[in-house]
């Protein structure tokens, strides 16, 4: 299967000459990812095991000396002009053919109290839209690497993707998690990111599939997601009053399981503590399977993490349950849904040798269903963000 090819940076800084008559001062990349293990873990203080796709958002930018960002973008039509000393975006009720723009101006009015200042921004992405692949968090991180670079603002990367995240959480009013900010900064080609939300430690660990005869399947179920509805805020709230009914300042500090589902009569609660817990057990497990050459393995702790993420934290929808189903009974060692969930993407963990095979039995699986055919991508562990030119 062909990739899409890499941004095309001299098109971009073309784009950019035209759409704002002179050059760019640079152009920045930063890649959406996929999440290997470590589900609804991050804003419960656990841990993630995210890794970097080949697919992101470019940028194009220049400094500009009227404190205003002016963002447009290759896929939308209307551009965007803003205050950086504005409030927050999500306070400003933006029409829908601007809520693209909140997530760089978001980012612009954050690290305003750092050093930066107004920019032009002319964006690029070649990653699926609603598929669940941290598609804002690159724009995010996107942005936030050209105006640190522009202005000579020196912010260590964990600090960043914090920073970023702060931008989604109050700019465009959504509550995630670090996660996503996280992997789009730390990747690195060939690893994926152990990282640990609360410290937010993190350390790289080998990724490999194609040295262990396998392939990591990504599969847009084409079942679109939009996390800023109330579903991902409803599950976080109820992980944080779970917590406070436990006495505990987040899930992660859930040391005994069965004593802590004793202790709680909501059984929706029940169920999502449950899921916290054991993801969190998992993602250490799933590291170690890693660090001792056991690839193929991650299989089981995938499935047993779609399990969960369907039945404890229902999360999970028709086509990711589809496409699990399918890919095991064709010979895939596993696989899950990714991301926050009610949409996006799921991934599958093959032998390559029935790669093909697994592939035919998710697409005649839906088609069987009469659903939209999913579209596939392989997904080698890649770069993180980066200054492209
Ligand atoms: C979304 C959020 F943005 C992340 O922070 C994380 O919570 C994820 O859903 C679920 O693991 O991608």
């Amino acid at each position: 299967m062909d990739l899409p090819a890499l941004p095309m940076t001299g098109a971009l800084s073309e784009g950019f000459a035209e759409a704002f008559g002179r050059a760019p001062e640079g152009v920045w990349h930063a890649p959406g990812r996929v999440n290997l293990i470590g589900e609804h873990t991050d804003y419960n203080d656990g841990f993630v095991l995210p890794f970097a796709l080949p697919l992101g958002v470019s940028v194009a930018a220049a400094r500009r000396d009227d404190g205003v960002v002016e963002v447009r973008s290759l896929q939308a039509a209307t551009a965007v002009t803003a205050p950086v000393d504005g409030g927050t975006v999500a306070s400003e009720n933006w029409p829908a053919d601007r809520e693209w723009a909140a997530y760089p101006v978001g980012v612009a009015r954050v690290l305003r109290e750092h050093g930066t200042g107004g920019a032009s921004l002319l964006i690029d992405s070649d990653l699926p839209q609603g598929a669940g692949l941290s598609s804002s968090a690159a724009l995010e991180c996107a942005t936030a690497l050209a105006l640190c670079d522009l202005y000579g603002v020196e912010i260590d990367r964990p600090a960043l993707a914090r920073l970023a995240q702060r931008a989604e959480n109050e700019q465009v009013g959504m509550p995630c998690g670090l996660m996503d900010q996280s992997a789009s900064l730390l990747c690195a080609p060939g690893r994926a990111l152990m990282l640990d939300c609360r410290s937010g430690l993190s350390s790289q660990v080998p990724f490999d599939p194609a040295a262990s005869g396998m392939v990591l399947l990504v599969v847009d179920t084409r079942a679109s997601h939009a996390l800023t509805g109330g579903d991902y805020g409803r599950r976080r709230a109820e992980c944080e009053e779970a917590a406070s009914l436990l006495g505990v300042s987040a899930l992660r500090d859930v040391k005994d399981l069965a004593a802590a589902l004793a202790a709680l009569r909501d059984p929706v609660l029940r169920r999502r503590v449950q899921h916290v817990v054991t993801e969190n057990h998992r993602v250490e497990a799933a590291v170690g399977l890693l660090r001792a050459g056991a690839l193929p393995e991650l299989g089981a702790m995938l499935n047993a993490s779609h399990l969960s993420l369907r039945d404890q934290f229902e999360v999970s929808w028709p086509e990711a349950d589809a496409t699990v189903d399918a890919a095991v009974r064709a010979g895939a060692r596993g696989g899950r849904m990714v991301g926050g969930g009610f949409g996006g993407s799921a991934i599958v963990l093959t032998p390559a040798a029935r790669a093909a095979t697994v592939r035919d039995a998710i697409t005649a699986a839906y088609a069987r269903r009469g659903w939209t055919p999913p579209e596939f991508l392989e997904a080698p562990p890649s770069e993180g963000a980066h200054r492209v030119s």
